[in-house]
């Protein structure tokens, strides 16, 4: 009857009935040749312990933060931004190419800060991204579009796992600078300055403003300032990824500082922001990219190509998130209560820090363990194997990426004893 039916309705078709056929029979192998590919390196340590039935199981894969009980956090003051929009009975339109202009500036105002001259002058133009990793994007797209100088980037080793394939796929060219220093679990600051002078100039330079992931390892003031020269001498286009402003200190001031730095040194930078983590909007995918350019003028013309890039990817960002991070950084009572409350999340991270030292101490831990109280922002670099990681994952249930990183930001007073156990029972 089936066959009766579908015959009947190729014969209705008439003349591209054979046609039909034919694609339907072939139809089923267009992607056969597709190959299986690996999971990713972050987000795929989420899925593996999704799968996991044991009570104990701890996710220290991803950079989310959770709050003492171990519980996904949203933070007061965006549950009170959101009961201030939802008041409002605002609409749906679709927001313009670069976003939401609220966001837009108070972004950049919390980056370069409120009485920031470039601001004023009009010579940068910030839009608004799909958090940091749309930011990121959009600024590989331009650089691969507009930089004459270079398709060179250059990333600190190691970095963030995302940016190879951001750049890489934006037609760029990857190279990297030694940042990490396994000997001392510590900034490697003399690799770093030699590796710097011998970049090609022109060249783009990825600095992580504050918090490095995956290393929690950032320069010192001093050794920013004689980075900030070595880039100068270098003649070397800077991109800057803050994804993490506020993570690292508690203090958003202090850790753009930076940023902030570089652009007094007349450095023309291209900054990447995201709110994921310091507004614990993750889901939302709220950020920003900005270019400093010479002046409003040469703004005016990038903002102008930064809308003909956007605008066949997905033509004009999500509103929410952007409406959460505008009305907080815009009303004075909800951007105090914000930064006690970034403040109250760095801090939680500095005591687990200090919980999980003091507890591979008090298991009898032969190893140095003071990185992981030296170290800064979400991750802790814990210098663990490969094979540890694996023997951690398999017998504790303890989720981490294969390089030895850990999110702090996910240990809790319930369950840090319980890591520094796991931990120490694997590399003993
Ligand atoms: N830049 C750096 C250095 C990051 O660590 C991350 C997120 C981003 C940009 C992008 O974040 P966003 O797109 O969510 O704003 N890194 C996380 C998550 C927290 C991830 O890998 O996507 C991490 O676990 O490393």
């Amino acid at each position: 009857m089936a066959l009766l039916k579908s015959n009947r309705l190729i014969s209705c078709l008439g003349s591209i009935s054979p046609t039909l056929g034919s694609l339907s029979s072939r139809n089923s192998s267009w992607w056969g040749g597709v190959q299986m590919g690996p999971p990713d390196p972050i987000l795929g340590v989420t899925e593996a312990f999704r799968r996991d039935t044991n009570p104990k199981k701890m996710n220290l894969g991803v950079g989310a933060y959770r709050d003492d009980q171990g519980k996904p956090f949203v933070l007061s003051s965006v549950r009170k931004a959101e009961a201030i929009i939802a008041a409002k009975q605002l609409d749906k339109e679709y927001l313009p190419i670069g976003g939401l202009g609220e966001f837009t500036k108070a972004c950049a105002q919390l980056a370069l800060g409120p009485e920031n001259d470039i601001l004023k002058s009009g010579r940068s133009i910030t839009v608004q991204t799909i958090s940091g990793t749309g930011s990121l994007s959009v600024g590989a797209n331009f650089l691969s579009r507009f930089h004459g100088g270079s398709r060179d980037v250059y990333l600190p080793k190691p970095s963030w796992g995302n940016h190879t394939p951001i750049f890489r796929d934006a037609g760029m060219k990857l190279n990297a600078y030694r940042y990490y220093d396994q000997a001392t679990c510590g900034f490697d600051f003399k690799g770093a300055l030699e590796d710097i002078a011998n970049i090609p100039e022109q060249s783009v330079i990825l600095l992580h403003a504050c918090a490095h992931n995956p290393t929690g390892v950032d320069p010192r003031p001093e050794q920013w300032k004689e980075m900030c020269e070595a880039v100068k001498k270098r003649n070397l286009l800077v991109f800057f990824d803050m994804a993490y402003q506020g993570f690292a200190s508690g203090d958003i001031d202090r850790d753009a500082w930076a940023v902030r730095y570089f652009l007094e040194q007349g450095h023309n930078i291209l900054l990447s922001q995201s709110f994921a983590k310091n507004m614990g909007l993750y889901g939302e995918r709220a950020g920003g990219f900005t270019v400093v350019c010479n002046d409003a003028d040469e703004a005016k013309r990038v903002e102008s190509q930064l809308k003909i890039l956007i605008r066949p990817i997905y033509s004009n960002p999500p509103m929410n998130g952007a409406r959460i991070a505008a009305t907080i950084l815009n009303n004075a009572d909800l951007r105090t209560l914000w930064l006690e409350e970034v403040h109250g999340m760095a801090n939680r991270i500095i005591r687990m820090r200090e919980r999980l030292a003091a507890g591979l101490k008090k298991e009898g831990s032969a190893h140095n363990w003071q990185h992981v109280t030296d170290q800064i922002g979400m991750f802790c670099f814990t210098g663990l194997k490969p094979e540890q990681v694996e023997r951690v994952t398999k017998e504790f249930s303890v989720y981490l990426t294969k390089d030895g990183r850990i999110s702090m930001a996910g240990v809790s007073s319930g369950n840090v004893d319980y890591l520094a156990h796991a931990i120490h029972t694997v590399t003993k």
